[in-house]
C-alpha cells in the first residue's frame, strides 16, 4: 500500500516536471520568436538547460531562497513562477515588478523566494553567500541556491563566495550550470577541470549530475539540500547539459560553434526524458500530446494578454528609491512630466 502510493508520487512528481520542461520551453520558443517579430527586444534562452534546474527544483523547499542568473526560466515554472510574470518583465510592462526598470531576463519574484539578476556575471554569488549567513545566525531552516554559468566560475567574486561559505559553513548550493559556452568561450578555454571539482580547494563538498536527466539531477540535488540544510556546510553542484539555443537574441552562434543541438536530437532534453519517463511508465504518448497542446495554449494566450499592458507611466522612474524624494531628485521628476 505505502509502496503504491510512493510509485503514485513519483509519478505525479515527476509529470510536474515534464510539464513545467515543455512550458518553460515552448515559453523559450515564444519569447525567441516575438525577439525576431521585433516584439520584444532581448532575451537570453533558457532552451537545453531544463532539465537540471529542475531537477534541482524539485528537491527544494518553498521557503529556500535563490540567487539564480538570467537563464534559470525552468527553475522559475516549477518553482509556481508565473508565464506572465515573466512574460512581463521581458517586456518591462506597467505589470513588470520592476517596472521596466531592468534588462529583459533579469528576473525577480518575490512570491517563490527568487532575488533579482543582476547584469555583472557572479556578482549574486557574494550576495548568496550573505543571505546564508544571515540564515545561519537567525537559526533558520532554510538553504540558499545562487547559480551561474560555469563561465562566471572565472570570476573573482566566485572564489571570494566559495572560500567564505565554506570558512562560515553557510547552508549554501552553488548552482553551476555548465552548457560549454560563455558567450563564444567554449569551457575547454575557460577551465582546466570541472568546476564542482574545484570545491575541494575550498573544503566545500562537489556533486556532479548530468544535466539533461531530470531522475539522476533531481537524486543529486537531494544530496546537495540534504547537506547544506542538515548544516554540513556548502556544496558546489554542477550540471552538464548543451546550450542549444544563441547565448542571447543577440548572439549568432553559428559564427563561431559547429556542433548546435537543435530542438528533437538524441542530446535535447526534451527528447531524452520523455524515452526514460515512457520507458518507466511516468508517461504516454497521449499525456505528452495533451502537455504540449496546453503549454502552447497558455503561452499564445498570455502572451498576447501582456503584449495589451501598457508601459510603465513615466514617473514611476522616479519611484521606489528614496521614502522622501531628496529636491534635486524632485526638480528632475518635474522637469520630464
Ligand atoms: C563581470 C562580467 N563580465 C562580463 C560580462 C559579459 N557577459 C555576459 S554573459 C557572459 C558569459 C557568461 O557565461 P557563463 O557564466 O558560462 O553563463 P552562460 O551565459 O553560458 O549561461 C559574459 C562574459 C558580464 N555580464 N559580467
Amino acid at each position: 500500500m505505502t509502496e503504491m502510493t510512493n510509485e503514485q508520487n513519483d509519478r505525479e512528481r515527476f509529470i510536474r516536471a515534464y510539464g513545467a520542461m515543455i512550458l518553460s520551453r515552448t515559453l523559450d520558443r515564444k519569447i525567441v520568436t516575438a525577439q525576431r517579430q521585433g516584439r520584444v527586444g532581448f532575451y537570453t534562452p533558457s532552451m537545453g538547460q531544463e532539465a537540471g534546474q529542475i531537477g534541482l527544483s524539485m528537491a527544494l523547499d518553498k521557503d529556500d531562497l535563490i540567487f539564480q542568473y538570467y537563464r534559470d526560466v525552468a527553475l522559475m515554472i516549477h518553482r509556481g513562477v508565473p508565464v506572465e510574470s515573466i512574460i512581463n518583465q521581458i517586456m518591462g510592462n506597467n505589470e513588470d515588478s520592476a517596472k521596466g526598470r531592468q534588462m529583459p531576463s533579469h528576473f525577480m519574484a518575490d512570491e517563490q523566494n527568487f532575488m533579482s539578476v543582476q547584469s555583472p556575471v557572479a556578482t549574486n554569488l557574494p550576495l548568496a553567500v550573505g543571505a546564508a549567513y544571515a540564515i545561519k545566525y537567525r537559526k533558520e531552516n532554510k538553504v540558499v541556491v545562487a547559480s551561474f554559468g560555469e563561465g562566471s566560475s572565472s570570476t573573482p567574486d566566485f572564489h571570494a563566495a566559495m572560500n567564505m561559505a565554506a570558512v562560515f559553513e553557510l547552508p549554501i548550493i552553488f548552482f553551476c550550470e555548465n552548457n560549454g559556452w560563455a558567450i563564444s568561450l567554449p569551457v575547454e578555454k575557460q577551465t582546466k577541470v570541472d568546476v564542482w571539482k574545484k570545491g575541494e580547494a575550498y573544503g566545500i563538498k562537489g556533486l556532479y549530475a548530468d544535466g539533461n536527466n531530470i531522475e539522476e539531477s533531481y537524486r543529486v540535488a537531494q544530496e546537495a539540500v540534504e547537506h547544506a540544510r542538515s548544516g554540513k556546510g556548502p556544496v558546489i553542484f554542477e550540471v552538464k547539459f548543451f546550450r542549444m539555443g544563441p547565448h542571447s537574441t543577440s548572439d549568432d552562434p553559428t559564427k563561431y560553434q559547429t556542433d548546435i543541438v537543435k530542438e528533437g536530437d538524441d542530446r535535447d532534453p526534451v527528447v531524452i526524458n520523455e524515452k526514460l519517463f515512457k520507458e518507466n511508465g511516468f508517461l504516454t504518448d497521449e499525456l505528452i500530446e495533451k502537455i504540449k497542446t496546453e503549454s502552447t495554449r497558455i503561452v499564445n494566450e498570455k502572451f498576447d494578454a501582456c503584449e495589451k499592458i501598457p508601459g510603465p507611466a513615466p514617473e514611476t522612474a522616479f519611484q521606489d528609491v528614496y521614502e522622501k524624494m531628496p529636491w534635486n531628485i524632485r526638480e528632475q521628476m518635474e522637469e520630464i512630466l
